[in-house]
């Protein structure tokens, strides 16, 4: 909730709602902390729990709402959540709150390892005075929140999570990999060509399209981003040198979407025409080590000794 009404030209109602969403109440101010804006630190009252399943509302202060009661907050939403300050409506301090006209993230994170437990991020298009920016659980294996295609439209909930927003997005709103491998290859660049659907939803950054691969030896991936080139066409190159093996393994990934391709690689015959016309067969750098100097003494009557100043 990035732009309420305003207080001395300043938006006086911003919020974050957060929902534990386990069977366990979590001590949220004592394990976790907002991160807005990839730099601003946002530290709530230590002593701030939220109950299982349950959601919780934090007020942003920001300079020039500190002495707003919270009834005024409660009647600038007409909220339909039973909020009570200090039981699940909170003040946190969020130096100058939300932008309203630029892109901004803000995450959870842990106070153990600093690591982001959940990411929210929004466009300025998503910004509705007075409207809720609403999510939903991120896909599988990420942590970035989904935004609801109702994102700024609707009047905002604070305390009122829709059970929408507790489900991931249903399959027909996944991203769609079309590619056919081809069945082996020569050693030279080898280009990747896929048709990509779904992938803007048109609420939702547009995530990158990767492409993984690696030799059966080789136990990790690297990873390029495939460009787009045009409509739905995304293309990435793999180096001729990547082919070193008779096979190659790659996968194209979107967010949660893989899919896994492998091309076999004619890998170059050995000729003994191109081999070099001289061949070093063998060394010995080690072998018996010879007498010391007790065979040359006795033979020292045979020799004059001449100083070397004359
Ligand atoms: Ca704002
Ligand atoms: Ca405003
Ligand atoms: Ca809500």
């Amino acid at each position: 909730m990035p732009d309420t009404d305003n207080v001395s030209g300043s938006d006086a109602y911003e919020y974050v709602e957060v929902y534990n969403n386990t069977d366990k109440t979590i001590q949220f101010g004592q394990d976790y902390y907002f991160y807005y804006n990839n730099k601003d630190k946002w530290t709530p009252a230590s002593s701030i729990s939220i109950p299982a399943r349950s959601p919780i509302v934090f007020w942003i202060m920001n300079g020039v709402n500190e002495t707003i009661d919270e009834r005024d907050f409660i009647r600038n939403f007409n909220a339909a959540a039973d909020l009570v300050e200090g039981v699940n409506l909170f003040r946190i301090n969020g130096n100058g709150g939300m932008a309203n006209t630029a892109s901004r993230n803000i995450q959870i994170r842990s106070v153990v390892d600093n690591s982001v437990i959940v990411s929210a991020s929004y466009d300025k298009e998503h910004v509705s005075v007075n409207k809720g920016i609403e999510y939903q659980l991120p896909d599988t294996n990420s942590t970035d929140m989904v935004l609801l295609p109702t994102a700024g439209k609707n009047p905002a909930t604070p305390g009122i999570v829709q059970d929408e927003q507790l489900t991931q997005r249903s399959q027909g709103t996944l991203p769609e990999i079309i590619h056919s491998p081809v069945g082996t290859v020569n050693v030279k660049d080898l280009e990747i060509l896929a048709i990509v659907k779904n992938l803007n939803d048109g609420v939702n950054p547009i995530p990158e399209v990767q492409l993984l691969y690696k030799t059966p030896a080789q136990a990790r991936y690297t990873m390029i981003t495939m460009s787009n080139s045009g409509g739905e066409q995304y293309r990435a190159t793999i180096p001729a040198v990547a082919l070193v093996e008779s096979k190659l393994d790659y996968k194209i990934r979107v967010r949660s979407t893989v899919e896994s391709y492998s091309v076999n690689v004619n890998t170059p015959e050995f000729n003994a025409d191109q081999a070099p016309q001289l061949l070093v067969t063998e060394l010995v750098p080690n072998s018996t080590n010879v007498p010391g100097l007790l065979p040359m003494l006795m033979n020292l009557s045979k020799y004059i000794i001449i100083p070397i100043n004359q």
